[in-house]
């Protein structure tokens, strides 16, 4: 996309956040849902094809353009964007990244007309932070796999076509080698699925267990068709996940800052504005760097990640920083706006809750911490 028709399209999303989205939130928040049209229209507008290739028909972005439209729509409830996030990003960027030929045009196509919906699977009950240990087994039987297990807090699992789903195939190899990552198609017998969590935020949001009993799956649907290699894979997606979740981040970031400063500007204590106030004014202030330097450090990893350079150090830095700042942004503007803070109707208590998530999904802060240091470590001793 040239530079010009990118601007179009980013405005595009402006002005549907502005018109559409933003009046929309309190409706999701009530009804724990999207609504329908307006599903309709995210799909029309080409969102969940925004990570697609041009060639098998989607927008093609590049990670600074697509960061670029997240940070965009974030600035609405993150709860939209978790209706595409998973498309755009963990669900399909396994076959985007490490597919064969086959598996892409058989499913890339389709998710860039916003027929197939994608998920991932990777967690499960008794494997969180430590995504090596994972129990879902698949065992060959032919020219199949028959795949035996649970994944857990899988957003968008009800509506996907189709899950990203890590299994342990090689039952002799322990740890990270022994995974392989299979394409499942969502409708495959054997799938069914657990009760929507109840969640302390992202109201409209659906996360759910998949339990997946002897979910007969061909081997052509391992990804890249090499078993053993899917633990890599989900890596490789995580470190583009997390450069994504850093513009959710900024989305939100910019909203209750824009947020913090209107009311601080409005809102009279002692007969003046109480943005007359230097402790109020200090607030303000930390949360504009904080947003700035989430702004400044995305724009720089995304544009190094497009560079094809090998950032995994800086995507976990990244999503670190982005999802503790936000936090801290979303703390103060609890703080600036009092006892109305505390209140549904203001929002802010509720973006709180929201933003409270990306400090734990697509690793915690503590796991981005641990990759961080291992990568400073091996780059000292390479
Ligand atoms: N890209 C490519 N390969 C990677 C990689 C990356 N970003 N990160 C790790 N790998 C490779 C390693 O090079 C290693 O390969 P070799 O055996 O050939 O050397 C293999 O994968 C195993 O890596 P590692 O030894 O680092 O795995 P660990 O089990 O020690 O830990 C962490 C990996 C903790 C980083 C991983 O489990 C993780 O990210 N956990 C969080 C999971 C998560 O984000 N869950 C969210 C669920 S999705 S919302």
């Amino acid at each position: 996309m040239d530079a010009e028709t990118f601007g179009l399209f980013v405005e595009s999303v402006r002005r549907f956040v502005d018109e559409r989205l933003i009046p929309a939130e309190d409706r999701v928040e009530e009804d724990d849902a999207i609504p329908a049209e307006i599903v309709n229209e995210i799909r029309e507008m080409g969102l969940f094809g925004l990570s697609v290739p041009e060639s098998y028909g989607g927008i093609g972005c590049t990670m600074a353009e697509e960061a670029a439209i997240i940070s965009e729509l974030t600035r609405a409830s993150v709860v939209y964007r978790s209706l595409i996030g998973t498309t755009v990003g963990i669900g399909s960027q396994g076959i985007v990244i490490d597919g064969t030929e086959a598996q892409k045009n058989e499913w890339l196509p389709k998710i860039a007309a916003g027929e197939a919906i994608a998920s991932f699977g990777l967690t499960e009950p008794e494997s969180g932070s430590d995504a090596a240990s994972l129990r879902t087994r698949a065992v060959k039987d032919g020219d199949n796999y028959r795949i035996t297990g649970t994944k857990r807090y899988i957003t968008n699992a009800p509506r996907a076509t189709f899950f990203t789903l890590m299994a342990r195939s090689e039952a002799d190899v322990a740890g990270a080698n022994g995974i392989s990552a299979f394409i499942v198609p969502a409708d495959t017998p054997g799938i069914s699925f657990g009760k929507n969590d109840k969640k302390m935020g992202q109201k409209g949001s659906i996360t759910c267990d998949v339990i997946l009993d002897d979910v007969v799956v061909p081997a052509a649907n391992i990804i890249g068709g090499v078993p053993g290699r899917g633990f890599k894979t989900a890596m490789k997606v995580l470190d583009r996940g997390r450069i994504h979740i850093a513009a959710v981040s900024l989305g939100m970031a910019r909203r209750l800052v824009e947020m913090s400063l209107a009311y601080a500007v409005d809102r009279k204590q002692f007969g003046q504005t109480i943005a007359s106030f230097q402790l109020v004014q200090a607030m303000l202030a930390d949360s504009q760097v904080d947003l700035l330097t989430i702004e400044a450090l995305l724009k720089s990893v995304a544009a190094r990640y497009d560079a094809g350079e090998s950032v995994s150090l800086e995507c976990s830095a990244l999503k670190l920083h982005a999802s503790e700042a936000v936090g801290r942004i979303a703390d103060r503007a609890v703080q600036i706006y009092g006892g109305a803070g505390y209140m549904a109707e203001y929002k802010v208590e509720r973006f709180y809750r929201d933003v409270r998530l990306l400090r734990i999904y697509e690793g915690t802060t503590q796991i981005q911490q641990t990759i961080i240091a291992k990568q400073m470590i091996r780059r000292a001793q390479a």
